[in-house]
């Protein structure tokens, strides 16, 4: 989708913007099978608890909002249309008492999704309690029959099937940010994707002078232009790791979470990402020739420019017929990835 220069400044670093008609489902497709009747909960530190029925919850007055939405593996929307009434709406009839500082949000999901907000970005960012998007009913998929769009933070901010809103005192990660260790501030004008571990920085050079780093937890490790050819890092977590411009010849990275990495420039000829985790990651201008992806993971994956990257930025991936990179794994690539490729590959 090409971005004219006045959306430019509202693309915030390092996403693309989707084309209209696509609108990828993260995480959970589906609330939890249920018979009781939908309701919205307010609970916790409110002076007027509440459970209302989606209608009474629709008879407090809709609003229409067209926000941007950005999600952290890269992707962004702008201009969406919802409907629904204002978190603030709620709020107020609940009356939080002075001792509530957080929000947590929890879907009527099989797991108990949940995410939360500090009560006053809430009020800042004037979240909506949506019902409709582009003027329908929201598809189930997407949070119907209701779901939380908050904007100003990365879309894991926003539960799908919204069922109850607790005010707290203490704040309570929610499901990605106590089990994936995504940011709990999500500020994706900040970059805000994920905490990057206090890591003992001895042993990880350690690590890597040794250039083994199977099996070993090391969010965001930064190795831009760093000579690790040969390296071992089967089944390790490297997510949002930097190897920019890296010499990765030979690497091994079968199994392995390199979900967001940034591999952009890095010689990866000859590397092996068997049944890894590259969702996200940026691979564009690496050398992959001779690297094998078979059953990797690739969806949001970049090797190819696209047509919203500033100028001067990494070029096409290095793909050729002895890139490994069978059709399934290739599926889960966006269009312009897809066509992309093919016609690297001379049209396969
Ligand atoms: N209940 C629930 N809500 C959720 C999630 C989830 O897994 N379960 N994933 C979050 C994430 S990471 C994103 S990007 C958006 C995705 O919404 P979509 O599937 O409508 O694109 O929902 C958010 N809300
Ligand atoms: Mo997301």
């Amino acid at each position: 989708m090409p971005v004219t220069g006045g959306d430019r400044d509202r693309v915030p670093p390092n996403q693309a913007v989707l084309p209209e008609r696509r609108w990828p489902v993260v995480g959970e497709s589906a609330p939890r099978p249920d018979d009781a009747p939908w309701t919205v909960a307010v609970e916790g530190l409110v002076a007027e608890p509440l459970i209302l029925s989606l209608d009474t919850l629709r008879g407090l007055g809709q609003e229409e909002r067209t926000v941007d939405i950005h999600c952290v593996t890269r992707w962004s929307k702008l201009d969406q249309r919802f409907a629904g009434v204002p978190l603030a709406r709620l709020l107020d009839r609940a009356a939080p008492l002075p001792e509530a500082r957080f929000v947590s949000f929890r879907a009527r999901s099989a797991r108990g999704h949940s995410t939360s907000l500090p009560l006053e970005a809430v009020r800042a960012l004037d979240p909506l309690i949506a019902f409709e998007h582009a003027g329908a009913p929201l598809a189930g998929e997407h949070g119907g029959p209701v779901r939380m769009v908050v904007p100003g933070r990365y879309f894991y901010k926003s539960v799908k099937w919204l069922e109850a809103i607790e005010l707290l005192a203490e704040d309570r990660l929610g499901f990605w940010e106590a089990e994936s260790g995504y940011h709990n501030n999500a500020d994706p004008w900040a970059e805000e994707r994920y905490v990057v571990r206090n890591l003992d920085s001895r042993r990880v050079r350690k690590a890597l002078a040794a250039r083994s780093l199977a099996g070993l937890d090391l969010l965001g490790v930064a190795c831009a232009g760093m000579d690790l050819a040969g390296l071992d890092a089967t089944g390790a977590t490297l997510r949002n790791a930097d190897f920019r411009r890296a010499r990765l010849a030979g690497a091994r990275f079968d199994g392995a979470n390199l979900s967001n990495a940034r591999l952009t420039d890095a010689d990866l000829s000859g590397a092996s990402f068997r049944r890894s985790d590259l969702e996200g990651a940026d691979l564009r201008g690496a050398d992959l020739r001779g690297a094998d992806l078979t059953g990797a993971s690739l969806f949001g994956t970049t090797f190819f420019p696209e047509p919203t990257d500033p100028p001067g930025g990494p070029g096409p991936a290095a793909i050729d017929p002895t890139t490994v990179l069978p059709a399934e794994a290739a599926a889960r690539l966006s269009d312009v990835q897809r066509a992309a490729l093919a016609a690297a590959r001379g049209g396969d």
